[in-house]
């Protein structure tokens, strides 16, 4: 540890000389509602931007920002995916071991997350998410108009994944509120994050409890990690930290590819009959909402050694900035990024990561919204905005935080 003062936990660096520098907050909260002119000027700018005012480096070109996020052996996730440096400064939390370990380490977690999560046991849940569904889109459909956020995009993975998970506790806003501190604390000291951090008191001593054995039931994905432990390829409190990874990363995703989906598909009614008309369309529709918004706007990398971006060297301890964002609206890859095109099947796109960190829980995430989007194209005429749709800005993830709109009856 050096006693060089760090910018937002990591070392500072100089940057190579020819990389473009860009005196810009990328985590202003203004930028974070409407990120599209900070995403085009960051491809604009070069295949690397050097940003002075967090002393990093960042990419928001597809190929450019593919390749780096998905470079393991470059790239470190061991040190955190966000501005802190986990090697200098000590995380908020005991790091996550699957998402913040490198190979070796990572390989055997990695193993029973995927078994838990794999193709096969999400058929099992179809079932459950479908009931949900058609249940609470009858609800909605009742009181006709609704706020998307809490009304649908909030109650449907509240509900299901923590009985997919299996827990006994329940309790639907500290799981909202704990994604919350999880994808703002990749983020710089700042009021979204202080402000998302001042429930840890409550929360994260609950969020514990709820993920040792006695609190999960023995049909749910936390006894199928649980299970790892009796087979001795964990120890107990590997698969406790394990299911702590679901809670972290399985309820905000959702909630915000619900919500986006949600608005995507009510500023481009065309699209939504379109879907209505081909309900084959629901996957793909899906992916495009997914390129299209990019529900895990950034998150980083930290250089563990010598290296170099587009022939730029980079030296150790550097912090990466990688912009799914903007690679998944890149002109350069995508035809026409800025329309959202149902039937595009955007092969490629960064929202899930890409190589071996890729999203584990891809699987049931794709699940959760084809049972949402099957009850809705199966019930509702047509979904009419009502009202301002408001974006809420978070360090990691864009996401709504109002979208009123009316759902018309069949
Ligand atoms: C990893 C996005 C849903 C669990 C990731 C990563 C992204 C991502 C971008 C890569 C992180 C990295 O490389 O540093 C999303 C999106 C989702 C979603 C957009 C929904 C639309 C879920 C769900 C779960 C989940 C439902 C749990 C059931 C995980 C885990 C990792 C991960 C455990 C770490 C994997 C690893 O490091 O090997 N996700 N995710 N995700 N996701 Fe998801
Ligand atoms: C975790 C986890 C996994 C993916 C995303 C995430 C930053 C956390 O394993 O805790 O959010």
């Amino acid at each position: 540890t050096s006693t060089m003062a760090l910018i937002e936990g990591h070392k500072p660096i100089t940057p190579a000389s020819g990389i473009p520098v860009w005196d810009i907050d990328p985590y202003d909260v203004e930028l974070l509602r409407d990120p599209s002119a900070y995403y085009a000027k960051l491809r604009e700018l070069g295949e690397v931007v050097y940003i002075p005012r967090y002393s990093v480096l960042a990419v928001g070109r597809y190929e450019i920002t593919r390749k780096v996020f998905s470079d393991h052996e470059n790239f470190l996730s061991s040190r955190g995916v966000g501005l802190n440096d986990f090697k200098l400064e000590d995380p908020w939390r005991p790091p996550s071991i699957i998402l913040e370990v490198d190979q070796p380490e990572h390989t055997r977690t990695r193993k029973v997350m995927s078994r838990a999560l794999s193709p096969k046991v999400v058929k099992g849940f179809a079932d459950l998410f479908r009931e949900t569904a058609d249940t609470l889109v009858d609800q909605l459909l009742a009181k006709g108009t609704i706020e998307a956020v809490t009304d649908l995009a909030e109650a449907f993975p509240t509900t299901v994944f923590p009985k997919a998970v299996g827990m006994k506790d329940v309790n639907p806003r500290h799981l909202v509120d704990y994604g919350a501190m999880v994808f703002n604390a990749v983020g710089p000291d700042n009021a979204l994050r202080r402000e998302a951090m001042s429930h840890a008191g409550e929360i994260v001593p609950w969020i514990n409890a709820a993920c040792t054995r006695d609190r999960l039931t023995e049909d749910g994905l936390g006894a199928m990690v649980y299970a790892s432990a009796e087979d001795g390829t964990l120890t107990e409190a590997e698969a406790g930290m394990l299911v702590r990874s679901f809670l972290s990363a399985g309820v905000d995703t959702t909630v915000t590819g619900i919500g986006n989906a949600l608005w995507c598909l009510s500023q481009n009614p065309e699209q939504w009959q379109a879907l209505k008309r081909d309900p084959s369309l629901i996957r793909p529709a899906f992916e495009e909402v997914l390129r299209y918004t990019s529900p895990v706007h950034t998150f980083g990398r930290t250089a563990g050694g010598a290296t170099e971006i587009a022939g730029f060297p980079v030296e150790e301890g550097t912090k990466v900035l990688c912009v799914l964002g903007a690679a998944n609206m890149d002109p350069d890859k995508w035809g026409d990024p800025e329309v959202f095109r149902i039937d595009r099947k955007p092969v490629g796109h960064v929202a899930f990561g890409a190589g071996i960190h890729g999203c584990v829980g891809q699987n049931i995430a794709r699940g959760e919204l084809e049972a949402v989007l099957g009850a809705l194209i199966e019930k509702v005429d047509r979904i009419e905005p009502a009202g301002e749709a408001v974006w809420r800005p978070g360090n990691a993830i864009r996401a709504l935080d109002r979208l009123p709109i009316t759902l018309i009856p069949n």
